[in-house]
Formats: C-alpha cells, structure tokens, sequence
C-alpha cells in the first residue's frame, strides 16, 4: 500500500443507508454520510445548530475543556451573520500581494531547511508544524519571532500524545490570548486582537471574551487541519514524483491540484450540529438535544458526484468537495489555507524531484464503527533537491 493512501471508511454505510454511528464520550452522533444530506443539513441552520454548548459541535466533543464559545463558528443566524461579516475582511488579506510574498519567503525557508538536513527529516514536526505556525504570524499580523511560542504547543493545542482532550494543554491557549488581550489594550498595534478590541457588532462593542472566541478559533481550527494537509500531500508527492514534474511543466494545474488534494485528503472529518427539534433527515428522526455531524471525509468521496472518488486526479475539472464545509459556515481560514498549499505545491515542484519515505506513523481518528487515518503522527523523508 502507498504511504499516502486514504481508503475511506465509510463507503459501505454511505451505499447502504447513508447513515452512520459513534459514541463520544456518552453523547450519541448520527453521522451523515452523503454529500446531498451533508449540504442540505449545513444549511439548516433552523434545525442543526452551531450555536449549541460551547465545544458540543466538535467531536470530539470540547465541553468539557472550553467554556468560551469560538465565534463565529460556534453562532447561528443571525448573530453569525454580524460577525462572519466583520471578520471576512481580515481572513481574506491573504490575497493581497505583500502577504503572498511574505507567505512565499516562509515556504521557501522551510524548504531549505528541510533539504539541507543530511539525514531525514520529519514532515509533522520539523516541516508542517513550524511552516504552519510561522504562516499563522501573517493571519494574525503578529512578529515572525511569536512562531516560536506557538511551535513549543505541538500539533494540537487541545490534544497531546495519548491524550484525546488536554486540559492543561487548553489551559495554555486561554491565559496566552488573555495575555495578548491585555497587551492590545496597553499598547494597540494592527494586530487581529488590537483590530478586534477596537471593532463593533450591531453597533456594539466586542466584549474580551468574543475577541477570545475569535483567537481560540483561529489558534485551533487552523492548526491540526493545516498540518495534516501539508504532511498529506508530501507523502502524495513520494508516492507520485511524476505528478511533481507535471505540476513543473504545467504550473496552471496547481489550483486544481490543491483542490483534489483537500478533496482527497479531507483534513477535517467532520463537524457537528445539535438537533433543535424532532426532525426527520436522511430516512431517520433525529430527537431533540442529539447531535448529528456533517461528515466532510464521507461526502468528499461520494460516487454521486465524483467520478472515480477513490482517485487522486490532479486535474479534476468539477470538484464541488466541501473539505472547507459548506453554506454560511465555510471555513474562514480558507484562503490562507489554500495559499499555503499552493505556494507549497509550486515550490515543490520546483525545487524537489522526489521525496523518500524513511518511516511513517498513521494518526488514526476511532469513530465509532470506523476507523478513519486523518494524518501522520510522523512521517520521516528525504528530499531531494532538483
Ligand atoms: C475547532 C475545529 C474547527 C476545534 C475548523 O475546525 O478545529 C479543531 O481542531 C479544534 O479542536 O476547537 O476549532
């Protein structure tokens, strides 16, 4: 088997009733496994809430860790609406000019280091993890040099080895942005949290705690994500060097490449929603106060839609894959997200002819009846340079 191979778990249950099952910790998911239910129920906002507990939309669940609600995600319409509204700006400066060429100096950077190491080199935490966190310095306006508090955290800041759900690991994430929050007060800068502390909603002031929201949101839903789908796509790259001198002769194909790729690799599996009122959906009644999720990875390699799902075509011409979610609650982060991996995929195409896998550890989500490889907990290569 190639090291970088997704079989996807739920192709039997999606065929057979579209429905699937996990217990986390005591709280019943029913796991929606068609890209037609999954987008019809993102939509729902009526019926499948956001806006639940703060941390019961994301399984595992974070109730009992987080009491701050992260925002705008954890928001229904159309208090969602406000604050997507005032955050969108910000989240879309990757397309400007500067932060792309900065975001190419970081990639290049991480390349070098990577390809001047004599021995291997472990993409999670040597490439991934300091590439990830040294781009996040963009997002949120802040000194390259804070990259290096936020690589000490690891790969996770809620989990650690072992460990589903790290308390004391949250712990450190809450008193930082606390920190930081204070900071912005004493001294404003064009950082996100100066930016945030002097905004309004609905004509209102954000309270310390929304601006916590939105900070642990982007310190967390960007995270784990992104490494995987940078140490996913490196091990795509071992496995189909070619596709790498492809993408070197026809440089046009990396946004759908990239696209595939995040279709392919689904780097969230999935996320919740809380049932407001006895519903039915997708052949089944949903009671009251359940969860259902809207499983990402399940309807990216649904049949209906895609042809060949199993298959990594680079240059997939339709690709309505929901790797980013879908309906007013896309993934904010998106477009810094995309930019890394383009500018990623570009340079590897560029500068690598191949990568040789020494060693690789799977990281395996348990969900219930399946058993879902989301990553790698380490994924050791040599690259060799062009
Ligand atoms: C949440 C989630 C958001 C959650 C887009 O994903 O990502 C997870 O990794 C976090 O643990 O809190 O932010």
């Amino acid at each position: 088997m190639k090291v970088s191979e997704f079989t996807c778990p739920f192709a039997q249950r999606r065929a057979d009733d579209g429905i699937g099952y996990m217990d986390d910790q005591n709280d019943h998911v029913s796991m929606l496994l068609k890209l037609k239910d999954v987008r019809k129920a993102a939509h729902n906002w009526q019926t499948f809430q956001s806006a639940a507990v703060p941390g019961r939309i994301v399984i595992p669940s974070e109730v009992d860790i987080r009491t701050i609600r992260q925002i705008p995600f954890e928001l229904d319409p159309p208090q969602h609406t406000s604050f997507r509204a005032l955050v969108e700006p910000w989240f879309k400066r990757p397309l400007e000019q500067e932060y792309q060429m900065r975001l190419n100096q970081i990639v290049s950077k991480v390349i070098d280091t990577a390809l001047s190491k004599p021995n291997s080199v472990d993409v999670v935490s040597e490439f991934a993890l300091p590439l990830q966190s040294r781009a996040l310095t963009l997002l949120l306006n802040e000194p390259f040099e804070e990259s290096e508090v936020w690589i000490a955290w690891g790969t996770h800041v809620f989990r650690s080895e072992g460990e589903a759900l790290d308390a004391d690991k949250a712990n450190i994430l809450y008193e930082y942005i606390d920190v930081q929050i204070e900071k912005a007060l004493q001294a404003p800068s064009n950082n996100l949290y100066s930016v945030l502390l002097d905004s309004q909603v609905d004509g209102k002031k954000l309270s310390k705690e929304e601006v916590k929201g939105i900070l642990i949101l982007t310190f967390a839903g960007g995270r784990d994500t992104v490494i995987n789908a940078v140490t996913n796509t490196i091990a795509y790259f071992a496995d189909y060097p070619d596709d790498l001198t492809r993408l070197k002769t026809e440089p046009n194909l990396v946004n759908t490449a990239v696209e595939e790729l995040l279709r392919y690799f689904s780097p969230l599996t999935q996320m919740g929603r809380v049932v407001t009122q006895d519903a039915d959906f997708a052949g089944k009644t949903h009671m009251e106060n359940t969860r259902i999720s809207l499983c990402w990875a399940s309807a990216n390699r649904d049949e209906k839609t895609f042809e060949k799902a199993n298959e990594v075509m680079l240059d997939r011409k339709l690709n309505p894959h929901v790797a980013f979610g879908f309906s007013h609650h896309s993934c904010l982060g998106a477009t810094h997200a995309r930019l890394i991996l383009r500018t990623l995929v570009t340079q590897l195409a560029n500068r690598v002819c191949a990568v040789d896998v020494q060693a690789a550890a799977q990281n395996i989500e348990e969900l219930g009846e399946f058993k879902r490889k989301v990553g790698f907990n380490e994924l050791h290569v040599k690259f060799k340079a062009i």
